[in-house]
């Protein structure tokens, strides 16, 4: 076990040094992330939310420390055999740092030496063993015993100092990255959001606010470390078929265009029906059909040959997103700003894509660094490769935000209230009913626009019993929402969504 812990520490100082992507834990768990199958990442999201990624590493740190049990255990009877075992974690954790998308040669450094390290480790710490090297004595001699405590000791101190300056080096990496976002300064937009109208926010207590806060909006990607990007060495490449005019630029070429503002609500393909992985913020950015005319591409409507943007980030990440939609004249951007606040880091700085009407795994590339055309015949991205579908517009859903399931309201009025939403189609009705009785017409909340969801409230007339609330929406084209339930694989959850409550 100490002899994994100074393998892992050392590995931390290194990758404090070199880049936080490097540790061992990280690029397996990343490396761990890429292969889990579409269920598997959809339970982990349902189970354990944006927490998903400290229950991997947690779980990762488990898995180590058993295996170092078991390696110890090995080295009591044949020392080569353990020490080499603790090698070929190092050869493990050095070819997942490799394989990352985004990789870096100097990646495996950490990994390599950390090995090293703890095989040296246990070699020499179970060599002070009583033997020499085999099997447990009858108990160190009092002289032996010191050593080996001795040198147990100083192993531990020295490990758990370098791992902590292992993690000094990247707090302060990151503050740096801090600082350079908080001295940014966003221009105003030359083409604001529309005011929103008064009635917009309904405020209904346990209702979901219209604008969701940065700090409460959801959180869903694949990024074990947070990508910390400098805005001022940020640079995006816009290129491939069809395109004339190929696109380089930096971040303060992109604050010296015309900026849009717009409300838009955000949603992710693994919502399950009821879920929260929906928000709504002002956001603040570029056209991207603008920068597509700007780089001579035609969408494939007007003859153009690619069909396929594919928006890259830091990370390694892909989305595909079609062109068509695109450039149909809907506010889809990339955005610097979110509800009049730079960028969070979680949220994607310095620049994000975001195309009104689509989820997210296809169209809001955070971190973005890349953008290229192509089309659906030649490249899958990420999730496509996964079992996602290609193209994935957001299907109309509505959720019941009060009263809580299982809750006891008391009889009498009680609010019964949440959001809908049909991105880029719009909310033109919700109902709700009780126990399958008829469906009740709720009232809406005023219209912001199509591409943001929209609260709405029934007051109901509760009598003691259990009940069971439902709600279902219909989207500005007429459709009301299914009934069928479905799950969120390969392109979003179906069904309405219903609440049991107990009313004494
Ligand atoms: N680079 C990168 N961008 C990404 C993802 C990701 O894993 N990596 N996840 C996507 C998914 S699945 C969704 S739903 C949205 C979520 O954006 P948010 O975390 O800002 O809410 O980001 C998208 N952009
Ligand atoms: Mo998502």
């Amino acid at each position: 076990m100490l002899a994994a812990f100074a393998s892992l520490c050392l590995a931390e100082l290194l990758a404090g040094a070199l880049r936080p992507e490097a540790s061992p834990v990280t690029a397996v768990g990343g490396a761990v992330i890429d292969r889990t199958p579409a269920p598997v990442k959809d339970w982990a999201i349902r189970n354990f939310g944006s927490n998903d990624k400290v229950v991997l590493q947690l779980g990762i740190l488990v898995l180590l420390a058993l295996f170092a049990l078991v390696l110890g255990l090995v080295c009591l009877r044949a020392r080569p055999l353990g020490a080499a075992g603790v090698l070929l974690f190092g050869v493990l954790g050095a070819v997942a740092a490799a394989g990352r998308p985004a990789a870096r040669g100097s990646d495996v450094w950490p990994s390599v030496a950390g090995a090293l390290v703890g095989a040296l480790v246990l070699w020499l710490l179970s060599g002070m063993l009583p033997g020499g090297s085999g099997r447990l004595g009858p108990g160190p001699s009092g002289f032996g015993r010191r050593r080996l405590l001795l040198a147990a000791g100083a192993t531990a101190l020295v490990s758990a100092g370098s791992g902590l300056a292992g993690r000094q080096l990247t707090a302060s990496r990151r503050a740096d990255a801090a600082a350079s976002r908080e001295a940014i300064r966003l221009p105003r937009p030359a083409s604001p959001a529309r005011p929103r109208p008064s009635g917009s926010d309904l405020r209904v207590r346990g209702l979901s606010s219209f604008v969701t806060p940065n700090r409460d909006f959801y959180r869903v990607d694949t990024a074990l470390v947070v990508p910390r990007l400098n805005a001022d060495t940020w640079r995006l490449r816009l290129h491939g078929k069809g395109v004339a005019r190929e696109l380089r630029f930096g971040y303060a070429d992109l604050l010296e265009r015309e900026l849009i503002e717009r409300d838009i609500t955000l949603t992710c393909v693994s919502n399950q029906v009821g879920g929260k992985y929906a928000g709504t913020a002002r956001w603040l950015g570029v056209s991207l059909a603008g920068l597509l005319r700007e780089a001579g591409v035609r969408p494939p409507a007007e003859g153009g040959p690619a069909d396929q943007l594919v928006a890259r980030s830091v990370d390694g990440m892909t989305l595909g997103t079609p062109v068509d939609t695109v450039m149909d004249g809907r506010d889809a951007m990339l955005a610097v700003g979110m509800n009049g606040e730079v960028l969070p880091f979680t949220h994607g700085f310095p620049v994000r894509m975001l195309v009104p009407g689509l989820y997210g795994y296809v169209s809001a590339c955070k971190w973005l660094t890349e953008l290229e055309l192509t089309t659906f015949d030649d490249f899958d991205a990420y999730w496509v490769r996964r079992d996602w579908a290609r193209e994935a517009p957001i299907r109309t859903q509505s959720r019941i935000d009060t009263p809580r399931p299982f809750s006891s309201p008391r009889a009498g009025a009680v609010a019964v209230a949440g959001v809908a939403w049909a991105q880029h189609r719009g909310i033109a009705r919700v109902e709700v009913r009780v126990d399958g009785g008829d469906w009740q017409p709720a009232r809406l909340s005023a219209e912001v626009g199509k591409d943001t969801w929209r609260q709405w409230v029934w007051e109901w007339q509760a009598d003691s019993g259990d009940h069971t609330l439902e709600v279902r929406a219909t989207d500005g084209t007429g459709a009301t929402q299914t009934s069928e339930r479905r799950g969120t694989v390969p392109d979003g959850a179906t069904g309405w969504h219903s609440v049991v409550v107990n009313v004494p």
